[in-house]
């Protein structure tokens, strides 16, 4: 590699570290909200089949597009601010030809087909109304859907009433009556989980602002209605310690894996609320003498490892840590200075080779660094340690 590749090597990893980081996910999630769904039309999470008609997003800063279409944007009134609009509009009224399979289809499913994933917590019968803005007589049909599935419960919803105006309708067009009778569009949810509300041409020129899904026969949507029904993240639990150890095969906890050595000399104690071993250095018979506790390797453990000692500073004085293996001192290191108690210190060990029966022993001594009085002496820095952490090399 020459200097430069080099050089350019180096600055991709720098900027890959200290870019922005994002966890967050990219589609808002939807969920029922005790038997509604109420979702912007606007934010549907995927669009399909549309390569001769396709929704697209219109709101206030939208600037105006270049395709056939009858009416003007209507922004104005529209829920969050945002419709979508099925285009490009051929057949805006009956002067216009109908073209099957391009500017209309009865067949649900096969245009212009938009998805939104919702969890629903209660299955079963939702009536399902669309928010629409109709300004012809050929631009106010769409189908619905769940699944991948378009039963006929949930075709041909139909908007008559309302014209030049964003109106809620929930009303299936039959042969015998074209504009439908309300509440007669409905799905069926078959059981609690993510179910897909889905959407698809029947007519051009759709404009779609909002839709509710609700188990209440008798409701009837008005205005602009309930807020989206959004899933929100509760944060989850951080880490409250080995911030530092960025990848392991195993941990050994100090408190929960290591039994304490009774070597007749000094034993350490369970400083719980630090999640710690540490020596009780109060008692003055304590001071300055190692404490020790131990792990016995297993058979699955057998192989060479990166050793991570994780100790914690102490203000107080600057402990002396040792490892050993089978009795013999394989690594010694004593904790810096810090300004702050408690805070993470890690003491690497490469290359060890570990086999089943194997004795690890960590040591360490309470000491004092003569800065902080107390009582009629300085206080001790109590040996602190938190764990020992294993990674498999190779
Ligand atoms: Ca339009
Ligand atoms: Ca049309
Ligand atoms: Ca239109
Ligand atoms: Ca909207």
């Amino acid at each position: 590699m020459n200097m430069k590749l080099r050089l350019f090597h180096l600055l991709t990893f720098i900027v890959t570290f200290t870019g922005p980081i994002t966890y967050s996910h990219a589609a808002l999630a939807h969920q029922e909200h005790s038997g509604f769904v109420i979702i912007e039309a606007e934010n549907f999470a995927t669009q399909h089949l549309d390569s001769k008609r396709r929704w697209l997003v219109f709101s206030q800063n939208t600037p105006s597009h270049i395709y056939s279409d009858s009416d003007q944007a209507h922004y104005d009134g529209a829920s969050n601010g945002s419709y979508i609009e099925l285009l490009p509009d051929t057949r805006s009224n009956h002067h216009e030809d109908i073209v099957r399979n391009e500017n209309f289809t009865n067949q649900a499913g096969t245009m212009a087909v938009l998805s939104y994933p919702v969890y629903f917590k209660t299955p079963g019968k939702y009536y399902v109304w669309a928010r629409a803005y109709s300004t012809g007589s050929e631009d106010n049909g769409v189908h619905i859907g769940l699944n991948g599935s378009w039963p006929e419960s949930a075709k041909r919803l139909q908007l008559c009433q309302g014209k030049h105006a964003w109106t809620w309708s929930s009303a299936q067009r039959r042969d015998t009556n074209h504009c439908g009778s309300p509440n007669t569009i409905t799905i069926h949810v078959p059981q609690k989980g993510v179910h897909t509300v889905m959407v698809s041409m029947r007519e051009d020129g759709f404009e779609l602002d909002k839709l509710l899904l609700t188990q209440d026969k008798n409701y009837q949507p008005s205005n602009i209605d309930k807020a989206e029904t959004l899933h929100i993240s509760s944060s989850l639990p951080e880490k409250t310690e080995l911030f530092e150890i960025k990848e392991y095969t195993r941990i050994l906890h100090a408190i929960d894996d290591f039994t304490i050595a009774n070597t007749g000399e000094i034993p350490y104690y369970h400083h719980k609320s630090k999640n710690a071993l540490a020596i009780n250095a109060v008692n003055k018979a304590y001071r300055d003498k190692f404490a020790h506790a131990e792990y016995k390797v297993q058979s699955k453990e057998n192989g060479s490892y990166t050793l991570t000692l994780v100790t914690l500073a102490e203000i107080d004085g600057e402990s002396t840590y040792t490892i050993s293996l089978n009795n013999k001192e394989i690594g010694k290191f004593i904790n810096p200075k810090t300004a702050e108690d408690y805070q993470e210190i890690y003491f690497h060990i490469q290359g060890v080779e570990l086999q089943k029966g194997d004795i690890i022993r960590v040591s360490s001594l309470a000491v004092t660094n003569g800065k902080i009085p107390e009582n009629d002496g300085t206080a001790y820095a109590r040996g602190r340690w938190r764990a020992l952490v294993m990674n498999k090399e190779n």
